[in-house]
């Protein structure tokens, strides 16, 4: 009785270490952590707000704000689209789009509700997007328009409201190509052999045309 009380406590014990490992242990690829850098950096910087109006900088709007994450990331956006055009235009970029349910969240995806709102996918249901204008002007003076959202403030991931992940996958390495082989030389015509009499040696003669 009491190995197996033992045998209970080690196990809850490794459970809990593997609970407390970070989610964010995983990296999103390196142009998609540009983009989440440029994010992040925007959210706490509160001279930019959200404006769906104005939406090209310094204020944005929710499809704006990942728009610019992307374009800053060195992704060949035209311009800022919107949550409607969002998921044909990263997918002609080579994204990714997976339906909710099909694959679980990792860092670094999109999470997009078409008719609605999209937000960076930061791991452990947290995200950071453009949110809503609570001051009517300019700048974040709550600080709630712009920011990083913690599962309890982040309904859209936690409660899975949105349809659609639009995920970066760097592509695969064009393959090496096939080696040329060496031209083989061509020789000939060769030339008609004459035997010598009686010493067995050939002799060379060229035929020519007469
Ligand atoms: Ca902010
Ligand atoms: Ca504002």
């Amino acid at each position: 009785m009491k190995f197996w009380k033992h045998a209970l406590a080690a196990l809850l014990a490794v459970c809990g270490i593997l609970a407390a490992l970070p989610e964010t242990a995983y990296a999103a690829p390196d142009q998609i952590e540009e983009a989440l850098a440029w994010a992040v950096e925007i959210a706490e910087d509160d001279s930019h707000g959200y404006d769906k109006d104005n939406r090209c900088g310094p204020d944005y709007d929710c499809s704006s704000f990942v728009s610019y994450a992307l374009i800053a990331a060195g992704f060949e956006l035209d311009g800022p689209v919107s949550t409607c055009t969002m998921k044909d235009a990263l997918v002609g970029l080579g994204f990714k789009a997976y339906r909710r349910g099909e694959v679980k969240p990792r860092r670094g995806d999109i999470l997009l509700d078409p008719w609605r709102h999209a937000e960076f996918y930061l791991g452990k249901d947290r995200c950071v997007a453009a949110h809503d204008d609570y001051d009517n002007r300019s700048g974040d003076r709550t600080g709630k328009e712009i920011n990083v959202r913690e599962p309890s403030g982040c309904r859209f991931c936690r409660n899975r409201e949105y349809t659609w992940i639009l995920r970066w996958t760097e592509p695969e390495p064009e393959p090496a190509p096939e080696p040329v082989p060496e031209p083989v030389p061509e020789f000939g015509p060769y030339p008609e052999c004459k035997p010598l009499p009686g010493s067995g040696v050939q002799l060379l003669r060229f035929s020519l045309a007469s």
